[in-house]
């Protein structure tokens, strides 16, 4: 029978992830919904037969129908929801980023291998979905199998037409560098132990008092170095590239999307931008959450973990420290446990 799943915060993300539920994921149905906003919720429940509103969010992890949860609210509810999770025994998915301290992050990490040590399962998968993407999985392979050689640097653009009205300097850190840090984790298979924030003059139009855009240095246990343009308001749409250098070549995802487009209008030959995330990375987000439910379906977790998310989340701290300081900030992580 169907996993049933409560989706917990359901903006856009969240929104998103019960259209998906509802309509692509095979195995899986959502039943429940909470949101901070009543009405938010009650305009996507409305949207999907068999979705109830649940009162708030611990409500929707208590309730007897639930098998599995989603967690899409902001970043700093996710560490108390996690937890409840873990102590309910309700397998996870949760966007990214799984939390926004490393205390939170580590708290979580402990409580998953608690549960773990008696049942053999893991619970939480994070929402890092690039590791779906399949220009990232064909960047990840050209660097298992060594084709190019040994990977010398990472170029990374993550740019975002506009941000979210609640944004800051801080959020851009750890909202959306974020998929770069885990990107390099995932790419290069290896800890980055160190970054440096440094911010290029002001794009006049970005929002008051945010730094747009962010550059970001981070460094690497094998001595790669990756850097990282994350752009907050570029009124374009969304653009995401990476590219590789490796000792005998390099390889570059990302700056394809649809067909190559000729139009007698403007005499232009092009691609489209897509406008934002959901589109972009539409066909990994149901990767993503396709790959959960079936684990899910088998009481446990598979993709990114709890310690992806801490590690993640570690290097984004220390990427807000640096970009306040404008100092290097080295990372050093806890061991798995
Ligand atoms: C947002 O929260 C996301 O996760 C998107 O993937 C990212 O591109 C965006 O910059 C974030 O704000």
């Amino acid at each position: 029978s169907d996993l049933r799943v409560a989706v917990v915060g359901v903006g856009a993300m969240g929104a998103d992830h019960v259209r998906r539920l509802a309509d692509r994921v095979v195995g899986a149905r959502p039943v429940l919904v909470a949101d901070a906003s009543a009405q938010t919720a009650e305009r996507v429940a409305a949207a999907h037969p068999g979705v109830r509103v649940a009162p708030d969010a611990l409500a929707a992890l208590d309730d007897d129908d639930v098998d599995a949860v989603v967690i899409a609210s902001t970043g700093p509810t996710h560490a108390e929801l996690l937890l409840a999770c873990l102590e309910r025994g309700l397998p996870v998915l949760c966007e990214k980023p799984m939390t926004t301290d490393v205390a939170s992050a580590l708290e979580v990490v402990r409580a998953e291998a608690a549960v773990s040590a008696t049942t053999g399962k893991r619970l939480v998968q994070v929402g890092f979905m690039r590791r779906y993407d399949a220009g990232y999985v064909a960047l990840r392979q050209l660097v298992e199998t060594d084709e190019l050689g040994a990977p010398l640097l990472l170029h990374c653009a993550h740019r975002n037409a506009s941000v979210p009205p609640y944004s800051t300097s801080e959020t851009v850190v750890l909202d959306s560098l974020v998929h770069e840090v885990d990107g390099a984790r995932f790419l290069l298979g290896e800890e980055v132990t160190a970054i440096t924030v440094r911010t290029p003059r002001r794009r006049r139009s970005a929002p008051e008092g945010l730094a747009d855009p962010v550059f970001a240095l981070l460094e690497t246990q094998s001595g790669a170095l990756v850097d990282v343009e994350v752009s907050a308001a570029t009124g374009l749409g969304y653009e995401v590239r990476t590219e590789l250098v490796a000792e005998r070549g390099t390889a570059l995802v990302g700056t394809e999307s649809g067909p190559l487009v000729a139009r007698a209008d403007t005499a232009v030959r092009g691609r489209r931008v897509p406008a934002g995330f959901l589109e972009r990375f539409e066909a990994a987000y149901d990767a993503e959450v396709q790959a959960w439910a079936d684990a899910a379906r088998r009481g446990t977790a598979a993709g990114p973990s709890s310690y992806d998310g801490y590690a993640a989340t570690a290097v984004t701290t220390a990427g807000v420290e640096a970009l306040r300081t404008g100092r290097r900030v080295e990372v050093v992580l806890e061991p798995r446990p």
